[in-house]
């Protein structure tokens, strides 16, 4: 490992941080909710579209899942560009919509201009939510769910794809009955902190047994888009093709390129467990190195995970995404300083994109 590069990265700094970042926003949020339940009663009935653009854009997959079912309230997430080149697919006229555009920096053109759209021609109400709420998106969109955020100097997105995520899923458990969501709520940041800490040794071990460059992420429902995540974060910080899919999609095609060198990640889920361990077992079966993200109550066997990240059982499908992401963020870190590389610069990339449009 290059323990200088480990030593001075603001990335690595950025990942660690995030869950002491999480009890603060969940302060804030708490003492917000007034004005949440307000945005939740006006605009129960209406369709919510999740709009963003890379990191955000995958995070709108995952909050929209988790959204709609703690809430019941209909929601889908669509890249910003979608709204710029074919608005009708998007926005149809016999439904009635929020859109909820998410940006870390409030200033990524596709985004601004696909929230101005919305409003200006569409007469489409917006809510923004963005690390930044002093951003042209937060300033200029009708509500804003803020919290308070350090604002992160890497280029790639970590803790603020989990704050944002977490000040959704805050939003969304205002109308969920069962009490213990908030409970969960509030234990997330520490269990997550102690994930993390016995997760670091096997991801570093990965990374140094693995060293071919062939990564493969699968996870349904609210995984799909964590799956997602996870691969872009191979390509920005590691500098590594790697390919994601629903998980059960991967046997439709893509299971032929698996070699041994193909390490499989696999984000189990407590409604399709079951597919996910027979899918496990049988791309191990085909070569495959296999590293399985579970609830502890899952108790896997050799014959399905090399690799094994166990998060407490009790937090379920809603949460276990939040206690997933920062495990996977952090082996792509790995990954980078594995092989040399300064996960804080990413290659052709900038923290914004900004378009001439
Ligand atoms: C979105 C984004 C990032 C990506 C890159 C460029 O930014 O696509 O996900 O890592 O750095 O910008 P934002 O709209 O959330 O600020």
């Amino acid at each position: 490992m290059n323990s200088e590069l480990h030593g001075k990265s603001v990335t690595y700094h950025e990942i660690i941080r995030q869950q002491k970042g999480w009890k603060v926003a969940l302060e804030a949020l708490d003492q917000n909710k007034g004005n949440q339940k307000t945005l939740l009663e006006k605009f129960g009935k209406r369709l919510w579209v999740f709009v963003g653009c890379g990191t955000s854009y995958y995070l709108a997959q995952t909050a929209s899942t988790l959204f709609e079912w703690l809430t019941g309230i209909s929601a889908k997430a669509v890249p910003a560009s979608e709204i710029l080149m074919f608005p009708e697919l998007v926005f149809n006229e016999s439904e009635d919509y929020l859109m909820i555009p998410i940006s870390r920096s409030g200033t990524t053109t596709e985004t601004v201009i696909a929230a101005r759209k919305a409003r200006e021609n569409l007469e489409i109400p917006t809510c923004a939510v963005s690390c930044d709420p002093d951003s042209t998106l937060s300033v200029e969109s009708d509500y804003q769910l803020t919290f308070p955020f350090e604002r992160e100097r890497s280029v790639v997105m970590t803790g603020s794809f989990t704050t944002m995520l977490l000040s959704i899923i805050h939003l969304a458990a205002i109308i969920f009955p069962e009490e213990n969501v908030n409970t969960k709520l509030k234990r997330i940041p520490e269990v997550s902190a102690e994930v993390m800490n016995s997760a670091e040794p096997l991801l570093r071990e990965i990374v140094s047994e693995c060293r071919s460059d062939d990564f493969v992420f699968l996870g349904q429902g609210p995984y799909y888009g964590l799956a997602n995540e996870a691969a872009l974060k191979m390509h920005e910080m590691a500098i590594t093709i790697s390919q994601s899919f629903h998980s059960l999609e991967f046997r439709h095609g893509p299971m032929s390129t698996v070699t041994e060198d193909t390490l499989v990640t696999v984000l189990f889920s407590h409604a399709g467990q079951h597919f996910e361990e027979q899918l496990a077992k049988d791309l191990k079966q085909l070569g495959a190195r296999i590293l399985v993200l579970a609830a502890e109550k899952n108790r896997l066997s050799n014959e399905i995970a090399d690799y094994l990240v166990e998060v407490p059982g009790d937090f379920g499908d809603i949460f276990n995404p939040l206690l997933y992401m920062p495990v996977l963020q952090m082996l792509a870190y790995y990954k980078a300083i594995a092989k040399n590389i300064n996960p804080d610069k990413p290659k052709n990339l900038s923290a914004v994109v900004k378009l001439e449009i």
